[in-house]
């Protein structure tokens, strides 16, 4: 029934997407006053009444008898627990539970949310839907929801419950519909589905299944198998176990895969973290969205910029915490190499590289690296990678490692290092095809331009150990984005370019739930203001604080404090900007204040390598150091040409502002989308199956906003029931039986003898209509075939309407 006090408290409106819709948190949450009505009502016909005590955590209780300001809850092991009125929540009846939407909840309060999850997940059901955002609890076990069956039923609609393959299975149905309406606003039809949850939490595999299902679907072509192995290399190079998870997403990735008119996979494009981050970093935090939607994809980017765990992150590849690893793809290679392989790279076992035995962990349980080495391979067979190429690649990695053994020895008394003439410097010389006493000299010296002049400085031996480190991060780092634009090449979307496109958004996950809490944010709570003063205060040219950056960043003497100094210098009287200290300084965002470190920030921002290490690469004989050292100075050349020209041309700018275009282009698209939010779950915190933490899973519920999504979703009718059920449940209240046996007018005879007005409810006829039309044409499929089947569904079609 449609409780019609709301209409007087709050501003309803059936577009979930609109952005008018006020967040009413309490009073559509708890319904306390209609709920007291109901339980004296209960009480004195004897009947049970459930409800939720908030016990150290919510336990489920009867109510036993209630008076003025307490009431006596009898709980579950017998004992009587008398509380305050104020401190319970009502519970569903039990004929809700495990609901396949949270929209259907008679009462949605947090307990009730939990208790149904949970409810799903301890029967097999792991998927849920929050309104139009789909939970997916981890099972943290194979589960037979994936194959070929769930496939088929899902495509031909034979299936309804959540799934990740509905959701998909929208995703294309609504691309394909769309581009038939030339006329219609979207410029392209282009679907999102966008992730997000915390580590561990299952995003980057609901994505292969989502692509699994699109591949299925949009089978027949040649390139499907070809967007499929994308995952393994992307995975063996960009993914590594951490303390949260065993294969954890250390970049994020946004996959456009592209249909042709008739439906067929034919390319795919991949963007990596680096352009999402600086996205994420540069614009997406200061975006004013008025769409409900566009915000969580922006909510959703926010998180993973600040809790910092940056760019795809290179330090990594040198040196983490005791028990993770690296990239996957440095052991898997250690294991799987051929002997021909080791032999030409001079490859020794994992546990002799400094980079990789100083963690303390060198295999993961349950994972055969080698036999991962000749997935990989094979997929780089499959995305048509040449043999050089692998081979060109794998020495890259050889030489990454190489370079992480490589000694110094201290010369004098101010700590000035030589590199020793070891294995490691001439094995890393030879890989990358230079010359031995070149990369000694190198990691040793540093090139200083004073005037005309340039002084050779000895590096100590802390500074030579970071310029080894940043030469193989950076290696490592160069090679990652090498290899998305040979897969990108590989996929070649530009050669169909029908407009028709679905992205997938995998991002990393938070690290902890903590930190946005010390970030003073409630995401939850994010409203949507004007906050132009505060864009202006970022974007203005040239005084805002993305050109003080930049600039800053030519100047070789700056560092991060003197451009914390130029903030609160040009800012003062700023009222979004609420002052320095220290070098860190607080921006008010629309969601609230945010303190930035600037500690890194000119680093990160100029992520350069020193020139003599640039030069070094140039002069290798082999072509990857080669082309890496070209990808290093062309932003360079461009900023320099950026400093010659006197005008602010946004062509020309630094790297946040390089990148700017496309990521405007891309948020134009994603406005013009239609997204799907899929929200992964983490149940417990050590990775195993079956066990849900409470606690651990509402901090993430509540994290993501996703009570008030379904709050906003169900403002309508909160209590949805099919015809049938209503009939079976009520039927026998008819003080008449009814001549006609067809639920639906037995609903209707309920609902007219208890004279309840028809604005309190609304019948929804096409959703029956729906059910029959689609249990005709399963019918039609079982039974006939081809052209018959096609005529006798035709006439069922022009029957039903
Ligand atoms: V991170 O932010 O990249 O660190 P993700 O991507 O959220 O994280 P991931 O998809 O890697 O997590 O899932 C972690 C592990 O959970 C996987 O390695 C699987 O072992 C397990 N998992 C996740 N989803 C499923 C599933 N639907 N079925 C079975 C799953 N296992
Ligand atoms: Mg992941």
């Amino acid at each position: 029934t449609k409780r019609d006090s709301y209409e007087e408290k709050v501003e309803v409106t059936n577009d979930p997407t609109s952005a008018t819709v006020q967040l009413p948190s309490a009073r559509l949450l708890d319904d306390k006053l209609e709920w007291r009505d109901t339980i004296k009502y209960a009480l004195k016909k004897n009947l049970q009444v459930w409800c939720w005590i908030s016990n150290a955590r919510w336990e489920l209780g009867q109510i036993h008898t209630i008076s003025r300001d307490y009431v006596d809850i009898l709980l579950s092991n017998g004992n009587v627990h008398s509380v305050s009125r104020e401190s319970i929540l009502p519970a569903n009846p039990h004929i809700l539970d495990g609901v396949d939407n949270l929209i259907q909840l008679s009462y949605l309060n947090e307990p009730a949310a939990l208790h149904n999850i949970k409810y799903r997940y301890a029967n097999g059901f792991i998927y849920t839907k929050a309104g139009p955002v789909l939970v997916a609890v981890n099972p943290f076990k194979e589960v037979p929801l994936y194959g070929r069956d769930y496939v088929i039923a899902y495509k031909q609609k034979l299936k309804d419950s959540p799934h990740i393959f509905a959701i998909a299975d929208t995703a294309f149905n609504e691309m394909m519909r769309d581009k038939k309406f030339e006329l219609a606003l979207l410029d392209e039809p282009f679907c999102v589905m966008s992730h997000s949850g915390e580590s561990g939490a299952g995003k980057t595999e609901t994505t292969k299944f989502a692509m699994q299902y699109l591949a299925d679907v949009g089978g027949g072509g040649s390139i499907e198998d070809e967007v499929l192995q994308t995952n393994s290399i992307l995975e063996a190079f960009g993914n590594a176990k951490t303390s949260r998870n065993d294969n954890s997403s250390r970049f994020g990735k946004l996959i456009e895969i592209h249909f042709s008119a008739a439906g067929k996979i034919c390319g795919a494009k991949i963007q990596t973290c680096k352009k999402l981050c600086l996205f994420a970093a540069s614009h997406f935090m200061f975006y004013i969205s008025t769409d409900f939607f566009s915000s969580l994809i922006l909510q959703t980017l926010m998180h993973a910029s600040l809790t910092r765990k940056g760019t795809p992150t290179k330090s990594r590849v040198v040196q983490r915490e005791t028990g993770e690893r690296s990239y996957h793809v440095f052991y898997q290679l250690c294991a799987g190499a051929s002997r021909g392989l080791k032999e030409e790279l001079n490859l020794k076992a994992a546990y002799k590289y400094e980079y990789l035995k100083q963690s303390d962990c060198l295999t993961i349980d349950n994972v055969d690296d080698a036999k991962r080495f000749h997935v990989l391979m094979e997929a780089l067979d499959v995305i048509k990678i040449s043999k050089e190429d692998q081979k060109n690649v794998f020495s890259m990695l050889a030489a990454v490692l190489w370079l992480g053994n490589i000694a110094f020895s201290v010369i004098d008394n101010e700590n000035h290092v030589k590199v020793i003439l070891g294995e490691g410097v001439t094995n890393a010389a030879r890989l990358m095809g230079c010359e031995v006493p070149n990369l000694m000299l190198s990691l040793s010296t540093r090139k200083i331009q004073a005037g005309n002049d340039s002084i050779v400085q000895k590096l100590t031996l802390q500074q030579a150990i970071n310029t080894r480190d940043a030469l193989a991060k950076s290696i490592y780092c160069n090679l990652f984005d090498w290899l998305v634009g040979q897969i990108n090449k590989s996929l070649g979307v530009g050669k169909c370019c029908t407009g028709r496109s679905i992205s997938i958004l995998d991002i990393f996950g938070f690290e902890s739930f903590n930190e946005y809490a010390q970030d003073g944010i409630d995401w939850a709570k994010v409203e949507f203001l004007d906050n132009a003063d505060c864009l202006n205060l970022l974007e203005k040219k040239p005084l805002g604080v993305i050109s003080l950056l930049d600039e800053e960043s030519t100047f070789p003497k700056a560092t991060d404090m003197t451009f914390a100094n130029k903030l609160k210098q040009h800012f003062a009287g700023n009222h979004c900007f609420k002052g320095e200290r220290g070098g860190a300084f607080r921006i008010s965002h629309y969601a609230g204040e945010v303190l930035y470190n600037s500690s890194g920030f000119l680093e990160k921002n100029r992520d350069t390598l020193h020139a003599d290490l640039v030069q070094l690469l140039l002069s290798c004989a082999c072509q990857l150091p080669q082309s890496f050292a070209n990808n290093i100075l062309q932003p360079e050349k461009e900023l320099s040409r950026f400093r010659q020209s006197s005008s602010f041309d946004l062509q020309k700018q630094s790297v946040v502002a390089k990148f700017k275009g496309q990521l405007f282009k891309l948020m134009q698209r994603l406005e013009s989308t239609t997204p799907h939010f899929i929200r992964c779950i983490k149940p417990n915190s050590k990775q195993l199956p079956s066990m849900y933490e409470h606690d651990l899973v509402l901090q993430q519920l509540r994290c993501c906003g996703v009570l008030e999504v379904v709050r906003i979703s169900r403002s309508g009718y909160p209590t949805r029931m099919t015809h049938q059920l209503f009939a079976e449940r009520y039927g026998f209240l008819l003080l008449q039986t009814s001549s006609s046996q067809d639920a639906l007018s037995l609903s209707v005879a309920i609902l007219q003898q208890f004279n309840v007005p028809p604005e309190m409810y609304r019948i929804a006829v096409l959703e029956d209509a729906r059910n029959r039309i689609l249990q005709g044409i399963v019918w039609v499929q079982k039974n006939f075939r081809g052209l018959q089947a096609r005529n006798f569904y035709q006439r069922l079609r022009k029957g039903a309407t």
